[in-house]
């Protein structure tokens, strides 16, 4: 990624200043350090004394870890807890009641604040509502909802009952809804009639009846609607409720479900290396844990600050650092529904001036395309409110890092670039920004506690200034439990033998500089990362030949200014491979049909006809050479395997 070139190039350090070193919760190198040597001198002990002082039990664990069925680990076994009291019943008690949790901003402007009081109140209604149904401990519930108050209000009424929720992002088309509808045998879906988004409706609803008409979706008993704007949507009855029913006359106390701390709080989807999407499932205790103690040290946050994390609850960063997180600091939180760039490219400068954001956490695809759309236009607003910044997602190319640590932090700011996965539940290598000096691009060093190293294909670590694989050689609360009805696919994937099976391998590569300080390089797999999401290239693959005009297809990323990564098709139609107009209009349809297989966020953006695909002669695709012909490279890697060199210059051609 040339981002990355760029970023390995850059030596300048941005100390922390000293008044904000100083009433930092982590405080200076000795801070780090002290708790770094806790975590080595006796690992148990650290994470035991962490989950005790940060979390509330009903009943205490006796023992931190069970390693005894490695990699499938356990944390807090036989502690018994319930994340929504965490998040809810804890701030009642502990002077909360009347703070805002939540400021919610629509699409169209509207402010609504939910006090803790409240959003209890709500939160204890619709499990009331979902119990009344029926639905108990252990069901999965499927939540296919906009960026809303009901949307965290959903995900903790679940956590409250012990049902197991599956947030897939509205983005996503109806046919990924059905596939994870049946992967996670949900029993009850939770939508809403329509999205607002930049000014538009977007039908929501429609998706779910879709999935239903693929088939599949047997499982499941009800389907139940937030009305977000009343819009004219199918309602099937007997089957369909709307929530304002589901809650209506019930009471706002709900006794919370009494769970281990193992017991499954969530299953997110995400990309792998096959077609297939992975239920990434992850726990009550361990996962609470982290989501909590990484936003008190890596946001520093305090009482009086008011956080605003970007991300849709569709994504990890919109569960740990929306729904869960800031909420079990007892914070206030800023809820968006809308895009950056409606009604124009000021509309974040715009809200957190109005809102007094102190952090602010966002991702580098939206910092590029602010800087695009208005790079002068955050002077416009008065953001001295803000006194952290922070990034997610994928590396942050150095310009922007530094736009946004002069333009939006008024060189004022610490700036916490976080590397984390959906698996890993909350932040791994992140700065402190009261201890770590910074390097635009870099995510600096890793959390206490947090044993991630660079190693070599042997396992070995790699010495400084050196790259490597990202692996973590020891197992964290907040890590994934296993891929939900497929444990021998989690245990292939996160913990492969050729690394002898006992680290978790991240899938990204990295490299360690002489300061000790990680730079991750993008992923090693088949994956991509378009935007900060993860597409994965078979997924599409196998999107683009389900189409009845394809034969064959091959998908690779390239270096894009914007969005990080593009997508790139290489497709082989059952015809000859068409060109101008005709080859246009084909590209436009199989995108739409992309679109609507997987979402929009996987449409291709460049599609290249051809023959055939370059293959070796025992007939595999050599996707390096389609990565360079994507990114409009010279060839110079070895083609003497190649079965049908020819192909090389009608692709190249194309475009
Ligand atoms: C939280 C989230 C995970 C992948 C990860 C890596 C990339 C995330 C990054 C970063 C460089 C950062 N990634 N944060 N790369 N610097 N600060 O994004 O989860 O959607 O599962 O993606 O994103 O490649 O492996 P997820």
């Amino acid at each position: 990624m040339g981002s990355i070139e760029t970023s390995l190039q850059e030596n300048r350090v941005f100390e922390p200043a000293e008044d904000f070193v100083k009433q930092a919760r982590v405080s200076g190198i000795a801070g780090y350090e002290a708790l770094r040597a806790e975590a080595e001198a006796d690992f148990e002990g650290f994470w035991g004394r962490l989950a005790k002082e940060n979390l509330s039990w009903k009943t205490p664990f006796t023992k931190v870890l069970d390693e005894s069925n490695a990699p499938f680990y356990k944390w807090f076994e036989d502690g018994v807890m319930n994340v929504s009291y965490n998040c809810l019943d804890v701030n009642l008690q502990n002077g909360n009641a009347d703070k805002v949790a939540i400021i919610f901003e629509a699409d169209g402007g509207e402010v609504t604040k939910v006090t803790y009081r409240e959003l209890h109140a709500r939160v204890c209604q619709f499990a009331n509502g979902l119990k009344s149904l029926g639905y108990a401990k252990g069901e999965r519930a499927l939540i296919y909802l906009p960026m809303s108050i009901e949307a965290v209000v959903a995900m903790q009424a679940c956590a409250r009952l012990g049902i197991i929720h599956s947030v897939v992002f509205g983005g996503f088309s109806a046919k990924s809804v059905q596939e994870r509808i049946a992967d996670a045998g949900a029993s009850v879906v939770i939508t809403a009639d329509e999205q607002v988004r930049g000014g538009k409706n977007i039908p929501l609803k429609p998706a779910i009846d879709e999935a239903f008409a693929i088939g599949g979706c047997e499982s499941v008993r009800n389907v139940i609607i937030y009305q977000r704007t009343g819009g004219n949507i199918p309602f099937v009855e007997g089957r369909d409720l709307w929530l304002k029913d589901v809650i209506a006359n019930q009471p706002t106390e709900c006794e919370p479900e009494w769970l281990s701390a193992e017991h499954p709080l969530f299953i997110l989807f995400t990309s792998g290396s096959t077609g297939k999407p992975k239920g990434v499932q992850h726990s009550t205790g361990g996962y609470l844990l982290w989501a909590k103690l990484s936003l008190l040290w890596t946001f520093d946050l305090k009482p009086n600050d008011v956080f605003w994390c970007t991300a849709d609850v569709g994504w990890v960063t919109g569960h740990t650092y929306i729904a869960y997180g800031p909420l079990a600091c007892g914070a206030t939180e800023v809820v968006f529904e809308g895009v950056p760039t409606y009604p124009d490219a000021g509309r974040f400068w715009k809200m957190i001036q109005d809102h007094k954001v102190s952090i602010f956490y966002t991702a580098p695809t939206a910092i590029r395309s602010l800087i695009k759309a208005g790079g002068d236009l955050p002077t416009k607003y008065d953001l001295s409110s803000l006194r952290l910044l922070g990034s997610v997602g994928e590396p942050i190319n150095p310009e922007a890092w530094v736009w946004y640590y002069n333009v939006v932090g008024g060189a004022r700011c610490p700036i916490v670039d976080t590397w984390w996965q959906t698996e890993t539940g909350g932040h791994m290598i992140t700065p402190l920004p009261g201890v770590h000096g910074l390097k635009p691009g870099s995510c600096t060093q890793p959390l206490p506690g947090i044993a991630a190293a660079i190693v070599d294909e042997t396992g070995t670590d790699v010495a400084k200034g050196n790259g490597g694989f990202l692996v973590i050689k020891k197992p964290w609360p907040s890590m994934i439990r296993t891929i939900w009805n497929d444990p021998e696919r989690f245990k292939k994937s996160y913990y492969p033998a050729d690394f002898g099976g006992k680290y978790y391998l991240a899938g990204d590569g990295a490299n360690v500089d002489l300061d000790g300080y990680f730079w991750i390089m993008g992923r090693i797999d088949d994956v991509l990362n378009v935007s900060g999401h993860r597409m994965g290239t078979m997924e599409i693959e196998s999107a683009l030949v389900a189409n009845p005009l394809v034969a064959e297809a091959a998908v690779v990323g390239r270096p894009d200014d914007l969005t990080g990564e593009a997508i790139c098709a290489f497709v082989v139609l059952k015809q000859a491979a068409p060109q101008g107009a005709e080859a246009q209009a084909i590209a436009k349809e199989l995108r739409d049909w992309v679109g609507r297989e997987i979402g929009p966020i996987a449409k291709p953006k460049d599609i290249r006809f051809g023959d055939n695909l370059p293959k070796t002669r025992s007939g595999k695709i050599m996707r390096r050479l389609l990565r360079s012909i994507a990114k409009g490279e010279e060839i110079t890697q070895d083609t003497s395997t190649l079965e049908n060199p020819a192909i090389l210059d009608q692709l190249k051609t194309s475009r």
